[in-house]
């Protein structure tokens, strides 16, 4: 027996339970020691055979990490069918988080249990592929297929209390697993009960698949797995058990050779290991109770609703008592939407409002916080004005950190008599929402400043990822790159709103005109203006007509004008037809001939301006690993997830053809395509970025 699995037999009942760390995943000596259990149980004359996971959760499906590689038997759907085939009751006890396979063993069982706060779903369709192991045959047989259909399609987690509604659970218990399964399976056997294999019973009648198909891959806006899985459902009710297991096996063998597939299970990894830094091992963070946020407009009050959310107490301080007010006015209304999606109580909601949260005028509230997040206008002087006095004030250790989105951090350290202890992080907007924290290590912060940061963000459930100092870190530098590309695509030819169409077929939810419009075409015109202040290199092209959009008063949504028009409500965006008369005048005052773009070129350009600028960052150590580069796309920038984030997509598309893409457009613009040093050196070398995410 594999210790994987430690057989057991108590009475009349054999007790299999899965000792996997950490999350009981079903890898090959689980699935080995099941079968194994089993068989034993029956040699052993055992009346009834109890399957439960030992430390944190029953598993939690199959081995994701087996993915790719050559299969091994037992596979996981004859595993199924062997648990449900015995002629001895099988008894699953839940805990944790029984998910995709880990289910799939419990709905083979003959009888289902659960703690309490057990959770189980088929999130298979997030890592693009499907149920495998029998899920899309047996759950429709137990609850039908509308509801199959949710939890499989949606990938959602069911709590014990509505999988008992359902029909997935026969019981709930409090205690530990292998007691209350210990005490089911005897009360099933002194009952005299029955084995009830799922597979017998009879499967739902069928419906219009084809419809259902088509509504759930629109609703992908692209992700295959859903729609596929839909399949699945389909062959459960049109053919008999066993040929319908053989559709499934057959479906989730086409996903598995996906690119999707790839994409998203190195954004489930990848987003995993953005915290796991050599630097950081044995670091130990600073205390984190009370924190600070200086200034309350939309990020300062944003960053403050998430700290109060996750715990922290808060003091914001504001420039005057009206304007603390109308901060707290700001938090109440993020609150508002945390009480009404029931995340938070009323009673919880007085108390972060009245209790944790404190405004204050002067600087001297601070003195005894543990870390403050400095939220002020983005403007050099005024951050070093606010640094200047956090260093005067606040505790020796107190971490001084700063939430700009692109200026150098450096150079803020440098105004305090403690760089050790300062560090930028930079919160998305609206920072309650968005997950994505960057965590920007200056030359000079301490390791544990920066575990500091790390801790602040797992608290506050962001995905945290390390960016070294450069204008904009690691997503604002590649933003400004591609956004680049596409205004001289539009330049050449192209339209805001053909870009936009491409960019949203291609997976993302709204086109970079889009987008540019819903954060503020103010915003890019100021740092336009900046970088032009600042001297541009001659080599660039330059556009006007994005700064005449702003001179005539258009930013987008705010003022109900931008790329688009937007006075039938935001929803409703219409092309401004102010917009291309000014392109034109551009076009024509550089003397450019204007010609066709396809959606694929323009694919191809902007997501080669996006991959060239990241494998600088990369190369550059802005971002230590590509996939560091790949997360923060992902979550702060709405790169399409199935796509796995731009490094990830790149190599999938293989690395050669896009620097002789790259390389033969810098023959019209060699300054805008100089080839990224790294992307030639991996080419070079055979390598791609995945390699260097493994060195
Ligand atoms: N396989 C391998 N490793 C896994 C794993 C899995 N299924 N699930 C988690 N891990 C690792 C994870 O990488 C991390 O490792 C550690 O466990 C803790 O995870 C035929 C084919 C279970 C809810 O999609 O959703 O079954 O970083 O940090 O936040 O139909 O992990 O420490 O080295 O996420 O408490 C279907 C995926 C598989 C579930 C726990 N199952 N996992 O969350 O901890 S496909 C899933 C999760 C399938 C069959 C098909 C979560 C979790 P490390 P963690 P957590």
């Amino acid at each position: 027996m594999t210790e994987a699995i430690v057989y057991e037999k108590i009475g009349d009942i054999a007790v299999l339970a899965a000792n996997n760390p950490p999350v009981n995943a079903l890898g090959l000596a689980v699935r080995q020691g099941l079968v194994e259990g089993i068989e034993r149980a029956e040699k052993e004359g055992a009346k009834a055979v109890l399957i439960y996971g030992e430390g944190r959760t029953f598993f939690a499906g199959a081995d994701i990490r087996e993915f790719g590689k050559p299969p091994v038997g037992p596979f996981l759907p004859d595993v199924c069918t062997r648990i449900e085939a015995s002629p001895l009751i099988v008894v699953s006890a839940l805990h944790g988080t029984a998910l995709g396979g880990g289910l799939e063993i419990a709905l083979a069982s003959h009888y289902r249990i659960a703690v309490p706060k057990a959770r189980m779903g088929l999130p298979e369709v997030l890592i693009g592929v499907m149920p495998g192991a029998g899920g899309t045959q047996r759950l429709p047989r137990l609850i039908g297929i509308d509801k199959s259909l949710d939890v499989i399609t949606s990938g959602r987690q069911v709590g014990a209390k509505e999988a008992l509604e359902l029909g997935i659970l026969d019981k709930i218990a409090d205690g530990e697993p292998r007691e209350i399964g210990l005490a089911y399976a005897q009360e099933l056997i002194d009952a005299n009960a029955p084995r009830r294999p799922v597979s017998e019973m009879p499967a739902p009648a069928p419906v219009d698949f084809d419809a259902l198909y088509d509504a759930v891959l629109k609703k992908g806006r692209g992700l295959l797995a859903p729609a596929v899985a839909v399949r699945g459902i389909q062959a459960c009710c049109e053919l008999p058990f066993a040929e319908g297991m053989k559709r499934e096996r057959e479906l989730f063998g086409q996903l598995m050779n996906t690119d999707q597939r790839q994409g998203l299970i190195h954004a489930f990894f990848a987003e995993r290991a953005v915290g796991k830094l050599p630097e950081l091992e044995g670091v130990a963070p600073r205390p984190l109770n009370a924190i600070g946020v200086i200034g309350g407009g939309t990020m300062g009050a944003g960053i403050a609703t998430s700290a109060l959310l996750s715990g922290l107490k808060v003091t914001l301080i504001e420039m005057s008592p009206k304007a603390a007010e109308a901060a707290k006015g700001r938090i109440a209304g993020n609150l508002q939407g945390a009480l009404k999606r029931g995340k938070i109580s009323p009673e919880k909601f007085e108390e972060l409002t009245e209790k944790a949260l404190t405004l204050a005028i002067d600087y001297e509230a601070l003195k005894d916080a543990d870390l403050v997040i400095e939220a002020v206008f983005e403007e050099m002087s005024v951050k070093k004005e606010v640094f200047t006095k956090l260093d005067a004030i606040c505790k020796p250790g107190a971490v001084l950190a700063s939430n700009t989105s692109y200026l150098n951090v450096n150079e803020i350290a440098a105004v305090t008599s403690r760089p050790a202890d300062v560090i930028g992080l930079h919160f998305f907007s609206p920072a309650h929402v968005m997950k994505l924290l960057e965590i920007v290590v200056a030359d000079k912060t301490a390791p544990d400043v920066v575990a500091t940061g790390f801790a602040l963000g797992g608290k506050m459930g962001k995905v945290s990822v390390r960016a070294g100092v450069c204008d904009g870190f690691i997503g604002n530098r590649i933003l400004s790159t591609y956004r680049t590309c596409a205004d001289y695509m539009i330049l050449d030819g192209a339209s805001p709103y053909q870009i936009d169409k491409a960019l949203e077929d291609f997976g993302f939810a709204m086109g970079p005109y889009a987008v540019a419009d819903l954060a503020g075409l103010d915003i890019g015109w100021a740092v336009r203006k900046r970088k032009r202040a600042e001297g541009v290199d001659p080599r660039a092209r330059d556009f006007t007509y994005a700064d005449k959009l702003c001179e005539d008063g258009h930013f987008g949504q705010k003022t109900g004008m931008g790329y688009y028009d937007y006075s039938a409500g935001p929803k409703s965006r219409v092309p401004n037809p102010e917009v291309m008369p000014l392109i034109e005048a551009d076009r024509a005052a550089q003397g450019i001939t204007a010609r066709a773009f396809t959606d694929e070129e323009i694919i191809r350009r902007y997501m080669a301006a996006m991959v060239n600028e990241a494998a600088k960052v990369v190369g550059e150590g802005i971002a230590k690993r590509p996939l560091d580069v790949d997360v923060t796309l992902l979550y702060g920038y709405g790169f399409p997830r199935y796509r796995g984030g731009p490094l990830k997509w790149a190599d999938m598309q293989g690395l050669p053809a896009l620097l002789d893409d790259i390389k033969s457009w810098a023959e019209d613009d060699p300054y805008f395509w100089a080839p990224a040093p790294l992307l030639e050196q991996l080419v070079t070398e055979g390598r791609n970025f995945d390699d260097l995410n493994k060195d």
